[in-house]
């Protein structure tokens, strides 16, 4: 049986203008049954459409920041770096994805690429943001495969579903979150602290963005795996 083509947005290292993928996201994808392919940031808009058209399905992996711009708002003091190569390639082909209708997940800095292409905005620092009573560590103090807090995950979506359970243990390496929901798209989980962790479009094939990094965890978490099972089987 053929196995199902996922094209990977790379990392873009703006020091050196060389572009940087995690293999853990490649050995998750093919243990799920696909056979990953990393994508170019170079690429026009015909080369976009034509990425859309042949591969299965589409990972928008974690990265750095989204420039402000592209959300409708100024550049505050910690924001971090953003890469317009990245920003521009990405949030080009996600209408060509949509057009196609094929699945597309989003991890960490994904979730809030597919936010944003859909109208939303985000936090773009969460600590100088939200000032929290208690403060939950996004960016936790120990290794990435240890989970580092919980998520409430929304009854009734796919990721409750495919979790099947409604507490979640998470690692998390971020300090920008998803504010306000673009069109379209829900919450199916949130932090203690009330922040959106994971999106979904529902009536969609296959729309789902976690803000934690299940790359790290899938080889020890049932939940994690079933993540990337259920992403490949709808390619
Ligand atoms: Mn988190």
């Amino acid at each position: 049986m053929k196995k199902p083509l996922i094209g990977l947005t790379p990392a873009h290292d703006t020091d050196n203008n060389d572009i940087k993928m995690r293999p853990t996201y490649l050995r998750a994808l093919k243990a799920a049954g696909a056979i990953p392919v990393v994508m170019p940031l170079e690429a026009d808009e015909d080369e976009l459409k034509q990425l859309a058209d042949e591969l299965d399905g589409f990972l928008f992996t974690g990265g750095p920041d989204v420039h402000p711009f592209l959300f409708g708002e100024e550049t505050q003091m910690h924001c971090g770096n953003v890469s317009e190569a990245r920003d521009g390639m990405e949030l080009g082909l996600l209408p060509f994805i949509l057009e196609k209708r094929k699945p597309v997940l989003g991890i960490c800095r994904g979730i809030q690429v597919l936010n944003i292409a859909m109208g939303g905005t985000i936090w773009q620092d969460i600590f100088s943001m939200t000032k929290p009573e208690f403060p939950i560590a996004h960016t936790q103090p120990f290794a990435y495969h240890m989970p580092s807090h919980t998520v409430l995950l929304t009854q009734g979506t796919l990721l409750h579903e495919i979790a099947g359970m409604d507490t979640l243990r998470v690692n998390s390496m971020h300090h920008q979150a998803v504010k306000d929901l673009g069109e379209g798209l829900i919450a199916s989980a949130y932090s203690p602290d009330h922040l959106i962790e994971a999106l979904e479009m529902p009536g969609y094939p296959f729309f789902v963005g976690v803000q934690w990094h299940p790359e790290y965890l899938w080889e020890n978490s049932g939940e994690a795996f079933r993540l990337f099972k259920r992403f490949v089987e709808s390619c």
